[in-house]
């Protein structure tokens, strides 16, 4: 019986090589996936109050929108 996965999305950074591991099993799982990419050098205040160290990747699980 196929199972309904949460919406899954990985905020980002292009240079990041822990994100680019989570990329590539996603891609390798075929797991569905979002990705937002943001600048560690200007971080936008969404992305510190769900990440108080203020790192990627962080792996937003059911997010809305
Ligand atoms: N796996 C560690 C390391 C992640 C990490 O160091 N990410 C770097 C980019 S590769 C980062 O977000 N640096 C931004 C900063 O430290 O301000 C974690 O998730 O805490």
């Amino acid at each position: 019986m196929p199972v309904d996965l949460p919406t899954l999305k990985v905020i980002s950074h292009t240079l990041c090589p822990y994100v680019q591991r989570s990329i590539i099993t996603l891609l390798e799982k075929q797991i569905p996936h979002e990705r937002e990419y943001i600048d560690l050098s200007n971080k936008p205040d969404w992305f510190l109050k769900i990440s108080p160290l203020g790192r990627v990747p962080i792996l937003l699980v059911g997010h809305l929108a």
